[in-house]
């Protein structure tokens, strides 16, 4: 089976909390607050790795959880930092949040896109000392980490796809053009998932071909299996339309697919078309199309039997498939060499919280009710603690 849709939840790491701690040393009672820095959390990190083909590898888990920054300790000693989790999908996948936007589109080799990132760590009491404060009797609280509900869509990334009716010959033509070996048999949905091929030319330029299942009418709607896999053709900038010329309604078989694209949307039906008239070593006489229409680039009689008009399509090619677009890189603060897309990062927290002997105290514009509650929970607060908020303290329940 051909994965290309999954459902994570990602959760990245806490950061760890302040140290609130003081020397101890012979005949001093107390010393100098000496509490180290929380660890970061951990992000959860998409990487696209040239060597998947599919999503496959989120059927058995899709529960991803970051590792949490460890507390600063006394002696200065930093906690160590929450483990990082890398998620590999294959080049071509883009994220979705829950209201369907799209959140990542890892479209080239390498492309990494973090999904949650860890909190920060706390800063341990030693860091609060100053000359008219020596004895800070705080640290801060390390902060909560980014989750994120997540579905993964594959939509591979080819220069060039096959579009056509079942037995038209798309996989044969796949195995003449490229490296590729598809399937090849004599009845309808031989082929059961996409499959990649590269074309060569004479001066060593390559193109990326995708055979995709075979397309019925009402293949948009869902009839057949056309529908899942039209997705694989959204990102080609060249549909090769293959049909079969031996048929008699050679016009009517290539109407039929068009309508497909066009209910499918996502721009199907404005792409370029080359059409690829097959089996003409089944026709005493070259096939004609009498069909005008604007999109179609080249018309290619060629017999994938006998390998006839194979070398001339395969040139052509190189010539009809539009250049792809530069990519374009979202200006990002942090890892804008890896970024291919992200959206606003989540607003910066306008309090902070610390850990004090008693209990906790927040400072800046404190959150009420039940984000005070939660933000408060998330920092381990306990019943009976005390919490000063500004000016006013409490005793949490
Ligand atoms: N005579 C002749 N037969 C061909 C030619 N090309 C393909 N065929 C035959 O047509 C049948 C279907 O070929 P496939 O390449 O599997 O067709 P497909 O379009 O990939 O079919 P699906 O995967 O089911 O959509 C096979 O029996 C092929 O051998 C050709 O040029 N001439
Ligand atoms: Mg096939």
């Amino acid at each position: 089976m051909f994965h290309d849709r999954a459902s994570i939840e990602v959760l990245a790491g806490r950061g760890g909390d302040g140290g609130l701690s003081f020397r101890r040393e012979k005949h001093v009672p107390k010393g100098g607050p000496d509490g180290g820095d929380g660890g970061r959390g951990g992000d959860v990190i998409l990487v696209a790795d040239e060597r998947l083909r599919d999503l496959s590898s989120f059927r058995a888990k899709t529960t991803f959880k970051a590792g949490r920054g460890e507390p600063g300790r006394g002696t200065r000693k930093h906690g160590a930092d929450g483990a990082t989790i890398e998620l590999a999908v294959p080049v071509g996948t883009q994220a979705y949040g829950p209201e369907g936007e799209l959140i990542a589109d890892l479209a080239r080799p390498d492309a990494r896109v973090v999904l949650a990132r860890g909190g920060q760590g706390g800063r341990g009491n030693a860091r609060f000392a100053t000359a008219v404060r020596q004895t800070p009797r705080f640290a801060e609280v390390g902060e909560p980490p980014e989750e994120a509900e997540v579905e993964l869509r594959l939509k591979l990334l080819a220069d060039a796809a096959m579009a056509g009716l079942p037995n038209a010959g798309k996989s044969s033509l796949l195995r003449r053009l490229s490296n590729a070996k598809p399937k090849v048999a004599d009845y309808p949905f031989t082929t059961l998932a996409p499959v990649l091929g590269t074309v060569e030319s004479p001066d060593g330029a390559q193109l990326t071909v995708a055979d995709v299942p075979g397309l019925i009418e009402g293949a948009s709607e869902g009839i057949g299996l056309g529908h899942e896999f039209l997705a694989h053709l959204e990102r080609a900038r060249l549909l090769l339309h293959v049909i079969d010329a031996s048929a008699e309604d050679v016009e009517e078989r290539f109407r039929t697919i068009d309508t497909e694209l066009a209910f499918y949307g996502a721009g199907l039906d404005e792409r370029p078309q080359a059409i690829v008239l097959n089996k003409i070593d089944l026709l005493p006489e070259p096939p004609e199309l009498r069909i005008g229409d604007e999109r179609i680039v080249g018309v290619f009689p060629v017999s994938c039997a006998t390998g006839a008009g194979i070398e001339a399509l395969k040139l052509a090619l190189f010539r009809l498939c539009p250049a792809a677009p530069e990519p374009v890189f979202d200006e990002a603060p942090e890892l804008p060499e890896f970024l291919e897309y992200r959206p606003q990062p989540p607003a910066r927290r306008t309090y902070r919280i610390y850990r004090t002997d008693r209990g906790f105290r927040i400072v800046g514009e404190a959150p009420e009710g039940e984000e005070l509650e939660a933000v408060l929970k998330a920092a381990g607060a306990r019943k009976g603690q005390e919490v000063e908020i500004g000016e006013e303290t409490l005793e949490w329940q």
